[in-house]
């Protein structure tokens, strides 16, 4: 599938006030700023037309913009996050969709969904069970799709310490091909698919973007980027040293479509 556009949201002023768990300290919002000006232009390198959103002071998590919307071909399925804090995120995102979806749906209570514990791989999606996404709002999820023809199967990662969304450890690289951290790679979930596995030490990167031609790499995993780039692809090693104290990744910076 090839991406045409992303929504992407500039960190606010309030950015260190969301919610994190990752123990690196405050993150440096005139370096995040710039971080995620370079992950904008990667996101035009790929061949996206970009929509960027004005920075939101009320919502810290906001540029996080994933975790508000699951889209795919036919519709937007605007999310119920499961931080109440980052609930008002999504009014924020509805308006932009309803221009470029004929068909938008909600999450409802008291079902709950974050963007980020979905991964699309082709026609089918997996769809995590987190301290994000209950088991409702994924059977609600899994619902929607399947009235457009897509499958679904959930992935239970509450046992799974340290990974807050589904795609802090997946990605989906096309041609059957998945990545996946240590832990991950034996759930019979991803049978029949070529798993890539990252290395414990480099795991943040398993939470890598493929856009168009490209794929999209956090900085400082060389192994990992070594490895993919000897597989043929083409690599963009981006810093995101900001977003990784805010337990963010390069995924949840945009929505892409
Ligand atoms: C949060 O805890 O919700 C944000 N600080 C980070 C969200 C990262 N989103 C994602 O992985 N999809």
């Amino acid at each position: 599938m090839r991406f045409q556009r992303a929504i992407v949201r500039t960190p606010g002023t309030s950015f260190a006030e969301g919610i994190t768990s990752a123990e690196l300290g405050a993150p440096n919002l005139v370096l995040a700023l710039k971080q995620h000006q370079a992950y904008r232009a990667a996101l035009e390198n790929c061949g996206v037309a970009l929509i960027v959103l004005e920075p939101d002071k009320q919502f810290p998590d906001s540029t996080f913009v994933e975790d508000t919307a699951v889209l795919t071909r036919h519709s937007a399925i605007l999310t119920h996050p499961g931080a109440s804090s980052r609930r008002g995120e999504v009014a924020g995102v509805e308006p932009i969709l309803a221009q470029h979806f004929e068909r938008l749906y909600s999450i409802q209570p008291p079902g709950t969904l974050d963007g980020g514990d979905i991964c699309q791989a082709g026609d089918h999606f997996f769809i995590g069970i987190s301290e994000r996404t209950n088991a409702e709002g994924a059977q609600q999820l899994a619902s929607i799709l399947a009235q457009d023809g897509y499958s679904s199967s959930f992935v239970d990662l509450r046992g799974h310490e340290g990974l807050l969304h589904l795609k802090s450890g997946i990605a989906y690289l096309g041609d059957q091909r998945l990545v996946l951290i240590k832990g991950l790679e034996d759930l019979t979930s991803f049978e029949g698919y070529e798993i890539i596995t990252v290395d414990g030490d480099e795991s943040y990167a398993a939470n890598c973007v493929c856009v168009n031609d490209f794929v999209l790499v956090a900085a400082g995993y060389p192994k990992f980027s070594t490895n993919l780039a000897n597989m043929g692809y083409q690599i963009m090693r981006l810093e995101v040293s900001e977003f990784q104290k805010m337990d963010g990744g390069l995924s949840c910076l945009s929505l892409r479509f």
